[in-house]
């Protein structure tokens, strides 16, 4: 079974993650977990601290001459803001020296973490609430999206909304989609509207405050049966939803033509089946987002993920002073104006932790060699059908 754990403050020593169930064989290269690391970094409308880091992972454990072993693969990414935050974030000094947050921002954890772990100083809840943790889980998703490449299988995102701004992707080529994504500040694949994005990002900022937006994963050649039917959480669409919403911020996940659907008709809804020697079986449309019935069903896996604009604003939302207990504005902490564009990246990470998981759950082996023989009988069986 693949499954992985993070641990780490935002502005403590670093982050970890463990990861377990990796195929033994499978080649793991730092600088490839490190461009994703960078991806997760860029982006317009990102916060001072992207400044200090540069993220990069160092390898602790389950990885020998380049290739996995099969045991837990351990990974650590400094925090190299960690250097000024010595004195809060002490795990020795019992002082935090007048430092305590006790005006909770709204619409972060702070509130209802102060409320569940009985902390005074709500720095306890946002040091491990923070984003920051996103950056262990795009380390564990690189080692995921290396097992997955070894299949043929991609996972891509790219910006499609932020704040009012809709990218217009009928103007996009699509052979252009990926490429435009990488190259574009705000990684949307219609320039025009990509402008128009880091124009809305700015007047944000001069106004202190924030913006959300969407991001669409693709995953491309997938092969049917990933996931199943037969039990609540066996089901791919159910898997790959709580996997994506645990990411910061996001508030809504859609799989395919979403939440359009509730306005269509049956005959509206669904993807036509056809068959041709060539091709096998095949759809004309995709507006099941590549999943029907809980497992993948050969198509594009294509997921939306919504997230809202971050809580910390530098021109605050009212709150209250926890110990005068009166109105007061929100504690006004250094932050991000815009994350959309970093957050396809997590969403990217997440999408092939669940599917390197349920491929691992299909295909079993051990090693990456029995997975991959296991796949390919497979895929003859599905020829012949
Ligand atoms: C983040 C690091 C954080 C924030 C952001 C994401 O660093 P700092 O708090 O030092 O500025 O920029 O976290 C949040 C948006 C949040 O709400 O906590 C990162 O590495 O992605």
């Amino acid at each position: 079974m693949i499954r992985f754990t993070t641990a780490g403050e935002s502005h403590g020593e670093g982050l970890l993650v463990i990861l377990e169930g990796i195929p033994a064989g499978l080649l793991i290269n730092y600088e490839g977990i490190n461009v994703e690391l960078a991806r997760r970094q860029k982006g317009y409308g990102r916060g001072q601290r992207m400044n200090i880091e540069a993220d990069s992972v160092k390898i602790f454990s389950g990885v020998r001459h380049k290739r996995s072993i099969g045991s837990p693969i351990a990974m650590y990414i400094a925090n190299k803001d960690f250097k000024n935050w010595t004195h809060i974030m002490s795990p020795t000094s019992s002082d935090s020296n007048g430092t305590a947050l006790l005006k909770p921002r709204p619409g972060h954890a702070d509130m209802s973490g102060l409320m569940k772990y009985g902390v005074s100083d709500f720095r306890d809840i946002l040091e491990r609430a923070s984003a920051r943790e996103t950056a262990a889980r795009v380390a564990a998703g690189a080692v995921c999206k290396a097992l997955l490449k070894e299949f043929g299988i991609s996972v891509m995102s790219y910006t499609a909304q932020i704040g009012n701004i809709i990218a217009d992707m009928s103007s996009v080529q699509e052979d252009k989609i990926w490429c435009n994504a990488e190259m574009s500040y705000v990684r949307c694949p219609d320039k025009t509207s990509g402008e128009k994005m880091i124009q809305l990002i700015k007047e944000a900022e001069t106004k202190g405050d924030s913006v959300g937006g969407k991001v669409v994963v693709v995953v491309n050649n997938v092969f049917a049966g990933l996931g199943s039917h037969t039990q609540w959480d066996l089901k791919l669409d159910g898997r790959l939803a709580q996997s994506l919403i645990s990411i910061q911020a996001i508030k809504a996940v859609e799989f395919g033509a979403g939440t359009k659907l509730a306005e269509l008709l049956g005959s509206q809804s669904h993807d036509e089946i056809f068959y041709n020697k060539m091709k096998g079986f095949y759809r004309n449309t995709n507006r099941a987002g590549g999943i029907e019935g809980g497992m993948s069903n050969g198509e594009p896996i294509v997921v939306t993920c919504t997230m809202k604009a971050i809580p910390s604003l530098s021109s605050p939302l009212s709150s209250v002073n926890l110990v005068t207990k009166k109105t007061d504005k929100a504690e006004a902490v250094r932050s991000d104006v815009c994350a959309v564009p970093a957050v396809g990246i997590v969403a990217e990470a997440a999408v092939a932790i669940e599917l390197a998981k349920a491929l691992k759950e299909k295909f079993g082996g051990d090693s990456l060699e029995d997975m991959k023989k296991n796949v390919s009988i497979y895929k003859e069986r599905l020829k012949a059908l």
